[in-house]
């Protein structure tokens, strides 16, 4: 056989047969060359791994083979419990760089110097779907953060979106229950768009103002490269003088804020299941390390008492135009993970993990989750020593008592497992000066199962987002809104829901109900506090206005031909080089295509697998013979009417005119000719916009 010039056929090398061969590597034996002898688990040599070990060629398999059985043994026992929120998630390795010394307010130590580097392993996600679900379901995402700083683990597990559903953790397993698939029925998957969902919300006037992001373009994000994150709740940070400042945290990507419009998400879903993970990886393999901003809303007890809401209340923003998020480091990721198992699977976020210098408030929402993230590891993980595993360890030192239990990899050593004791190699103490400290926040009252009265206005931060929004995403929020009631199949429930828009915007709830086509507006759901109509419209919280300033990062679809004008091609190709964004090729075989200057180009994509939803633009550049081929196939004429229905950048060689027209598309202004090699430029200029979204109101 041929040998094949893939990963696969190369030697290990010397650090790799290590890992594969385990660490006491030093005893085992090599097979020819640097190629380890597979082994059993007990390091015991396999002299035949294709067949097990029976009585005769076709007689019964036998008990004693022990090879055969620890194989199969360790195979089904491979799977752990998926997390029961949050189950897809990709993550990558990367570092935190301090700005500069934060210790007027916080003696948290990865905040002290100028230039310091903390590593962080980052896992995103999507909430309900399970493992295997596709990554552009309408969703939020999770932004998940482990910093090992030199003073211990510190977890930011936030999410993309700075509110929650729910004020109180009591409600989570009710929420949770009510967006999986129906208990009965075991669908729909991975999507909010069914009765359950809406009719748990439609009686939960609280997650008003998260329907609002969860309806907007925020729960399609382009990738994780692109999105915001958000600590969510309100913490603390304290100073070496045990000052408090409260803190909201922020995560603002460098790449700008990019989504994709619903169709083509449902689209993406068919083409590339994996269209997230898979971005992420290809950016850090290409040397194109996603970046963020780690941001920090800063404040005092009395802002607090005097800001409109209460800022415990996690279904609550504070604006950036009142409260500045100050920019305090960045976030690189630079390390895609050796396995997935044993690092992102693997990995366990607690909110409890936090260091001295930063502390919780009493966010309900944040008490209930400093006790789940704890328990959930144990049940994941099968027991407690998660934090031995390497992805979860610290990496400073670090000294305890604690010992035994399932898997245990490092036993306290001698004789002492107990303090105090009076052993002269006694082990670690305690240390008044360098441990962590709680803040001594005065508390007092009687036990009371209450909602505070300063949590009861649900329609006010709900309006304000919505009018915040660009007119094209308004209409994306009504649309999705639409969508997704019309699958639910009560008209009850739909009504109910139309019944909280208006408390939010008439105009919103109009446009609802007519796409519902409900036969009767109901009145507005009874309100505990009237709507406010002074909140000012804060531009931070749309998409459009917050978008990038280059089309780095983002990638470009040619489809091309035989006979592909050559000078145009590569001034595409140097163009979007220059700018930092990628060219793909797409032909009608993976093959590729011979250019008009008879130079060969792989593609990488056949025109069937690599439809126009999977690029940010496109470039149409087939031969005059090409346009005729191409007419004649479906994923060609789908390729451009799709990306012109997304309202992407078209750039086009003259040659593609027939084809243009047999895809039924009308050209506009955001069709841009690439008669000459200088033309290039200008094309990838437009790009910067992202979409032409003046074609959506042309078609209004
Ligand atoms: Fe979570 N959440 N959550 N959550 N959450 C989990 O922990 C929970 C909430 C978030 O990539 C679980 O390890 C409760 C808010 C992320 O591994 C579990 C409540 C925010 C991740 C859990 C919340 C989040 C989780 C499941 C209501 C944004 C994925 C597996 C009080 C600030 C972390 C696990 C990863 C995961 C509980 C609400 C973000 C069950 C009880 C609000 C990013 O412990």
């Amino acid at each position: 056989m041929a040998k094949r010039k893939d990963d696969a056929s190369k030697p290990l090398s010397k650090p790799d047969a290590e890992a594969v061969a385990g660490k006491g590597g030093e005893t085992h034996q090599i097979a020819s060359g640097d190629t380890p002898v597979l082994t059993t688990q007990q390091g015991v040599p396999v002299a035949d791994d294709q067949n097990s070990l029976r009585v005769g060629a076709r007689g019964p398999t036998l008990l004693e083979d022990f090879h055969f059985r620890e194989k199969i043994f360790h195979f089904d026992h491979e799977r752990i419990p998926e997390r029961v929120v949050h189950a897809r998630g990709y993550g990558a390795h990367g570092y935190f760089e301090n700005y500069g010394p934060l210790a007027d307010v916080t003696s948290a130590d990865l905040f002290q110097r100028k230039g310091e580097k903390t590593p962080v392993f980052v896992r995103f996600s999507t909430v309900a779907g399970s493992k295997g679900s596709a990554d552009l379901a309408r969703d939020v995402r999770g932004f998940a953060v482990k910093f090992y700083t030199k003073q211990g683990n510190w977890d930011l597990v936030g999410n993309n979106i700075p509110v929650f559903f729910i004020q109180d953790a009591i409600k989570f397993p009710d929420l949770i229950h009510a967006a999986k698939p129906e208990p009965d029925r075991a669908f729909p998957q991975a999507q909010t768009a069914h009765d359950n969902f809406w009719d748990f919300i439609s009686l939960t006037p609280e997650s008003m103002h998260m329907v609002m992001w969860i309806m907007s373009d925020r729960t399609i994000p382009r990738s994780f490269r692109f999105m915001e994150g958000f600590g969510v709740h309100t913490f603390r940070l304290i100073n070496a003088e045990g000052k408090s400042t409260f803190v909201k945290f922020h995560w603002k990507p460098k790449q700008g804020l990019q989504s994709v419009v619903w169709n083509e998400a449902v689209k993406i879903n068919g083409a590339d299941p994996d269209f997230h993970r898979r971005d992420l990886w290809a950016a850090i393999e290409a040397g194109d390390f996603p970046e963020w901003e780690l941001g920090v809303q800063l404040f005092d007890e009395d802002f607090a008492r005097k800001f409109e809401f209460d800022v415990l209340d996690a279904t609550k923003i504070i604006p950036e135009e009142q409260v500045p998020v100050k920019r305090i480091g960045r976030m690189v990721l630079d390390r895609r993970v050796d396995n997935f198992f044993a690092e992102t699977e693997q990995v366990a976020f607690c909110t409890q993990n936090i260091v001295r210098g930063i502390d919780f408030s009493d966010d309900p929402l944040l008490q209930g989750r400093n006790f789940s993230y704890l328990d959930t590891q144990l049940k994941r993980l099968g027991g407690p020593n998660f934090t031995h595993l390497p992805i979860n360890a610290p990496k400073c030192p670090f000294a305890h008592f604690q010992q035994d239990g399932h898997m245990a990899m490092h036993n306290p050593r001698g004789r002492v497992n107990y303090e105090p004791n009076s052993w002269s190699d006694g082990g670690p103490r305690e240390s008044p000066e360098a441990g962590f400290k709680s803040y001594p926040e005065p508390v007092e009252g009687p036990n009371v199962r209450v909602r505070s009265e300063t949590f009861s206005d649900h329609y006010s931060q709900a309006r304000q987002f919505y009018i915040s929004q660009t007119e094209i995403e308004q209409r994306h929020i009504g649309n999705a809104l639409t969508f997704e009631l019309s699958k639910v199949q009560t008209p009850a429930i739909r009504a109910r829901m139309v019944s909280h828009l208006l408390n939010i915007d008439a105009g919103l709830a109009e446009v609802v109900a007519a796409g519902l086509r409900l036969k009767e507006i109901p009145g507005p759901a009874t309100a505990a506090r009237p709507t406010r109509q002074d909140l000012k419209p804060s531009a931070k919280l749309s998409i459009i206005k917050n978008g990038p300033k280059s089309f780095a990062g983002r990638k470009v679809g040619a489809l091309v031909t035989d006979g592909v004008d050559a000078a145009v091609l590569a001034a595409l190709g140097k163009a979007l080089k220059a700018e930092g964004a990628m060219l793909k090729l797409i032909a009608p075989e993976v093959g590729g295509v011979k250019d008009s200057a008879g130079a060969w180009h792989d593609a990488d994509e056949k025109l069937e697998g690599g439809p126009s939803v999977l690029f940010d633009a496109v470039a149409i550049l087939p031969s005059k013979e090409g346009a005729g081929l191409l007419a004649s196939l479906p994923a060609a004429r789908d390729f451009i009417a799709d990306a012109t229905a997304h309202r992407k950048f078209v750039a086009y060689a003259p040659a593609a005119a027939p084809l243009l027209e047999k895809a039924g598309v009308a050209m506009d202004e955001g069709f841009v000719p690439l008669n000459k090699s200088g033309d290039a430029n200008g094309f990838v200029a437009r790009c910067r916009g992202l979409r032409f979204w003046d074609r959506a109101a042309a078609e209004r």
